[in-house]
């Protein structure tokens, strides 16, 4: 028996300008969705997530794995109602199992999910892609969000050309950043003005990586006995970027990281959601390597493909045009999953608008096509990889 990618989707629900209709037509099996109308913190209750279920069903689809159940700020600072938090937490986790949903993905950013300061950056090709230019970030965190500390975080020369930039910035350009920085990007469940976004900083004031390593920790040893106990796995989502940002600590963002992490809580439900695209900004991370050290625990993986440059900006590249070795990861996702004997979650990530979506509405990164583009190259190679592995 071949053990083979379970192809997956992200859906952000009935309001997806991705029908699930089209999603099968994608040729996938499973879901990934979450249910974004419940506020962060509290349960998701059994009777939601069948509703949910049977949506999908009712197109012949799967719902297997979640992303995301946020965590509550609350449980990252350890502070309010965080034990509570924690109690809905778990109470969700067991819903979510009594559902037959097992994959859970999360993430420990403080305040915001992923970032990225423009959301429709023309390719060569006219598509239109995600990307992270640090200029403008700079430009945003000292003279935009006007975060004191900043200044003392950057150098005198970075200083200089995020001055430039923003100097070079129109109105429209200063309020489209802002916009993209806080209003929160798809998934992310949180928005902000921007005094709501200083008020959010404010409480990490006292919380440094240590301090939010140990929280991570002390959730996790709160919530894995839950998933051990019925068959579930709460898979991390690794920081993006992976480096820290605005000031802000940050804990899952290399090998190291996650290492320290099952160290501290070696429970088998403490498991990895290897996204490529996360990781790859980050030229020391070694992706098919990490997928073979942490595989047994890599229960769902997120491929796309990152382009750095020496300035630290990044965009999203064409699948196999990035920086991330999509081949070799390919293979390494498809020799743990033989000889785990266990068929890992994978879904195209991010994809470039293009084609009839560069007219329509759609979630940043998630539109149709770029995701089809993706999904079609990766079946390829793994259709490469079965017929290799065929006696
Ligand atoms: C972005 C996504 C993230 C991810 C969360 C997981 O496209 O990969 O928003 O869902 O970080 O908790």
């Amino acid at each position: 028996m071949i053990y083979t990618m379970r192809q997956s989707w992200r859906w952000y629900g009935p309001n997806d300008p991705v029908p699930l209709d089209y999603i099968r037509q994608a040729g996938v099996t499973d879901i990934v969705t979450a249910l974004h109308h419940i506020p962060n913190g509290e349960v998701w209750t059994v009777e939601e997530i069948q509703k949910r279920k049977d949506e999908c069903a009712a197109k012949g689809l799967v719902w297997s794995v979640v992303e995301s159940v946020p965590v509550h700020e609350h449980i990252k600072t350890r502070e309010g109602d965080y034990l509570r938090y924690i109690e809905n937490y778990k109470q969700s986790i067991r819903n979510l199992a009594a559902c037959d949903i097992h994959c859970i993905t999360y993430n420990f950013m403080p305040v915001l999910d992923w970032t990225r300061t423009d959301l429709s950056w023309e390719m060569p090709d006219g598509s239109r892609a995600l990307r992270f230019e640090r200029d403008a970030f700079l430009a945003f965190d000292l003279f935009i969000l006007e975060r004191p500390a900043a200044f003392s975080e950057y150098t005198k020369e970075e200083i200089a050309r995020a001055e430039a930039r923003f100097k070079a910035m129109s109105p429209e350009e200063k309020q489209l950043i802002t916009r993209n920085m806080i209003a929160g990007l798809p998934g992310s469940e949180e928005s902000f003005t921007l005094d709501q976004f200083r008020a959010a900083l404010d409480r990490y004031k006292g919380v440094d990586a240590e301090t939010l390593r140990a929280n991570l920790i002390f959730f996790l040893q709160q919530v894995c006995p839950v998933c051990d106990e019925v068959g579930s796995r709460m898979v991390i989502h690794p920081d993006d970027p992976p480096y820290p940002i605005l000031g802000l600590p940050r804990v899952l963002s290399t090998a190291e990281d996650f290492r320290r992490l099952v160290a501290a809580v070696p429970n088998p439900s403490n498991g990895l959601n290897l996204c490529t695209g996360s990781f790859g900004v980050r030229a020391d991370n070694d992706l098919p390597a990490m997928m073979r050290e942490f595989g047994d625990r890599v229960d769902f993986v997120h491929l796309r493909a990152t382009k750095r440059n020496a300035l630290g900006d990044f965009y999203e590249a064409n699948l196999l045009e990035g920086d991330v070795p999509v081949y070799e990861m390919m293979k390494a996702v498809f020799e743990v999953e033989q000889k785990r004997g266990f068929r890992i979650f994978l879904r195209p990530d991010h994809g470039h608008q293009m084609c009839d979506d560069l007219g329509r509405r759609s979630n940043p990164g998630y539109s149709c096509y770029g995701r089809l583009r993706s999904l079609a190259e990766l079946r390829g190679i793994e259709h490469a990889l079965i017929a290799q592995a065929r006696p």
